[in-house]
């Protein structure tokens, strides 16, 4: 009986050995939640651009009331393709337009309101920027994304249902004129008073229920089954926290949003870390103005952002994994002012020259361990320039290293890292070590990684970085690991 008993536990566990290898023989199982095919695409952008255009622009507000006159919108020179040939060169992948503020005033000629362009001085009233900077961003390869304000103090009916109709009349001119559209952008400011109609007064509405948001989202989802919606709650890509440009050092791709919504205030620390066991994948986008207004003043042609500052944006956005949406706000002119310019293509060229050279591309990799022993998640393929292979390891292992050995000694100033995010965010902690005389020195370390992190570390000079991930949610799974 002994015998019979010492067999059977014996099968069993050679059983749950097999079935262990079994496991490690395949890819790693999601950890979830885990991002959209728009999502990924989304991360892959890396780097948007957002243009604040209205009649603030010509009454030099940030906020427009209502009641500004559409005779006030009146660009002398407006060059959509001078906005999209600038960003195109400036390394940036989309161009989301604010369509209506909160002012209400239309750049499009919409059917449901005279406080648009076509009752504007612009071209007679016979012009459409929405339609010249969709033209353009496709001529230059830009997707093309909207912003259309919740909030409208132009509207006499603001507050009431029939607004909401009104709002869903605008979404649908569009989506179905002015597509494919990748993104929608419905920030959740409300400061309450406003010209209404004629009123003016303070309205409050309940951030919460007022739009119903999810019959709009469907309703938009039926014309662009795609698109990635922006706000505090998502549920595409959610506000950073904050509109100075940085994402936290900890940055979760993952929230749980259940009692989120666009306005609500008191979240920017939440929404700026997400959080490790949050129910969504919803990951941060850092909107950030070049200037000090969303708006173009002549007062701000001095304050443009340098292009220093602009790549320690990209450092604490993209760097920290997230997307970073930078505005650019045509001036009277109707076209980006020389000195905004200037600070884009010098931003480019920083970018550029940091990470031209990435001395890691084809290094030598050896791990503690990879899963299975299969090429396949073979610790190679964190240098093999291929974001679609990885380095992993065995389910039940949720720690490991992996050490980059270069071909001769190079100085190592930033070092990136990316999750293969399609499998979930899984890495809480990590820390970099590097060869320095002949021992190992700690030159970096940071919690999480995400699709991106770009570790800035003292420049060193090294011909070996160790990479040691010290906790995981699950098996880690790194696709790249870059050095320049
Ligand atoms: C905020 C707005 O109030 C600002 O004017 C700007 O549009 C910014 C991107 O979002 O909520």
């Amino acid at each position: 009986m002994k015998k019979l008993i010492l067999l059977s536990a014996q099968f069993v566990s050679l059983f749950w050995a097999h079935t262990l290898v079994a496991q490690n023989n395949k890819a790693p199982k999601p950890v979830y939640p885990i991002p959209t095919a728009a999502q990924i695409q989304w991360h892959e952008m890396e780097t948007n651009a957002f243009i604040h255009f209205t009649t603030n622009t010509f009454t030099d507000k940030e906020w427009g009331y209502g009641d500004e006159s559409e005779t006030v919108f009146n660009p002398s020179a407006l060059n959509t393709d001078q906005w999209a040939a600038t960003l195109k060169k400036a390394g940036f992948k989309t161009m989301i337009l604010t369509c209506k503020h909160h002012d209400g005033f239309c750049l499009w000629p919409s059917a449901y309101t005279e406080h648009s362009v076509k009752n504007s001085l612009y071209k007679n009233g016979k012009g459409d920027v929405v339609r010249e900077a969709r033209d353009a961003a496709k001529k230059y390869g830009l997707k093309f994304g909207v912003y259309l304000s919740p909030w409208d103090r132009n509207r006499a009916d603001y507050g009431t249902p029939s607004y909401v109709t009104y709002y869903r009349n605008q979404l649908k001119e569009l989506f179905t004129k002015y597509g494919p559209v990748f993104e929608m952008w419905f920030d959740g400011a409300n400061g309450g008073d406003g010209f209404y109609g004629g009123a003016r007064e303070k309205r409050k509405i309940d951030g919460a229920t007022y739009y119903d948001w999810p019959t709009t989202l469907n309703f938009v989802r039926k014309m662009e089954p795609n698109v990635i919606f922006f706000s505090d709650a998502g549920p595409g890509v959610r506000w950073v926290g904050n509109e100075s440009g940085i994402a936290g050092l900890t940055n979760w791709n993952t929230i749980t949003t259940d009692s989120l919504y666009a306005g609500k205030s008191g979240m920017e620390a939440l929404l700026q870390t997400g959080s490790a066991d949050g129910t969504k994948w919803v990951p941060a986008e850092v909107d950030v103005s070049i200037r000090p207004g969303w708006f173009w003043h002549e007062s701000e042609n001095d304050k443009v952002k340098t292009p220093q500052q602009l790549f320690d944006i990209y450092l604490t956005s993209v760097g920290r994994g997230s997307t970073l949406l930078l505005n650019v706000p045509p001036d009277r002119r109707g076209v980006f002012h020389e000195n905004d310019v200037k600070s884009l293509l010098g931003f480019k060229e920083l970018v550029d020259n940091a990470f031209a050279n990435n001395v890691a591309a084809k290094a030598a990799v050896t791990a503690s361990s990879y899963r299975g022993k299969l090429a396949s998640f073979a610790p190679a393929n964190i240098t093999d320039g291929n974001k679609n292979t990885y380095w992993t390891t065995n389910d039940n292992v949720t720690t490991g290293s992996y050490t980059i050995k270069l071909a001769k000694e190079q100085t190592v100033k930033y070092v990136v890292l990316q999750e293969y995010i399609k499998l979930g965010q899984r890495v809480k902690s990590f820390y970099v070590e590097a060869w320095v005389d002949g021992s190992r020195k700690k030159v970096g370390e940071g919690t999480t990684i995400g699709y991106k992190r770009i570790l800035s570390i003292d420049p060193v000079k090294t011909t070996q970085i160790k990479v040691t991930i010290a906790e995981a949610k699950a098996c880690p799974i790194i696709s790249n690991t870059a050095l320049y």
